[in-house]
């Protein structure tokens, strides 16, 4: 039998991870909790398993990252101990980066979470990283172009830290067929060969879920939350 490809979902709070897994894996509302109001909705690492053609994929839904920067230490603590779960190492064949279009600007808070993602993945898994822009129906017909913009502004930064691996998803069209079906399709070709490991999931091997402020991730909010007291 194929190998799973094993996809983590990781991105700001509200950005969609949740309503790509309920569509990718054809769940009913029941099956998995979507966002309702401002306040963060998935709080626990969740893995949903489903077939795409003749491809096996496991997503891990993850807790959404915070503008408060001291706010991620719950949120990395839960996806180390989720990493520390899985008897396959490594586990995880590539990752997938969520930002909501809607955010005009890529401000500070999105720059942090972009460096936490960087910091998670780690340089050896870049060439499997992906990003999704999400919310592209929420915009007026003719602000589009304009929005393409902010997705090129991000696409240049997962380039600068990727490479040419780095690839950007617009889900801008809600048809059929689902254009989230494309970063299943892009895994698929890529393959899931697990010779790279995610940079995480690595260190949790080395200092166990509970040693994770000492991961590369957990010294970089520790570096932001340093910061923000600072101006402060
Ligand atoms: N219009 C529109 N709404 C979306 C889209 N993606 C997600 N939403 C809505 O945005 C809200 C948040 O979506 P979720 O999927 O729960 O976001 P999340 O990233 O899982 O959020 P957390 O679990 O808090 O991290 C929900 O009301 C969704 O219905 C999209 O592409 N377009
Ligand atoms: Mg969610």
């Amino acid at each position: 039998m194929a190998p799973v490809i094993t996809l983590i979902l990781i991105g700001p709070t509200g950005s969609g991870k949740s309503s790509f897994v309920k569509k990718a894996a054809k769940l009913k509302d029941e099956a998995i909790g979507i966002g309702k109001g401002l306040q963060p909705c998935t709080m626990n690492c969740e893995v949903y398993t489903f077939k795409h053609k003749e491809t096996e994929f496991s997503l891990i839904d993850t807790p959404g990252l915070q503008d408060d920067p001291i706010r991620n230490f719950p949120v990395l603590k839960e996806i180390a101990s989720q990493l520390s779960k899985s008897s396959e190492t490594p586990w995880i064949s590539g990752a997938v980066y969520f930002h909501p279009i809607t955010d005009r600007r890529f401000g500070a808070s999105n720059r942090l979470s972009l460096d936490i993602f960087r910091a998670i993945c780690g340089e050896s898994l870049f060439s499997r990283v992906i990003s999704v822009t999400t919310m592209w129906d929420r915009l007026k017909r003719e602000k589009i172009p304009e929005f393409k913009k902010l997705s090129d502004e991000l696409r240049n930064d997962m380039l600068n830290f990727t490479g040419d691996g780095g690839v950007v998803y617009d889900l801008r069209a809600t048809g059929d067929p689902w254009p989230g079906l494309s970063v299943l399709d892009h895994f698929a070709a890529i393959g899931c060969s697990k010779n790279r490991c995610l940079q995480l999931e690595k260190e949790v091997r080395s200092f166990g879920p509970s040693g994770f402020k000492k991961t590369q991730a957990g010294k970089e909010i520790k570096k932001r939350a340093k910061g923000a007291c600072t101006i402060l």
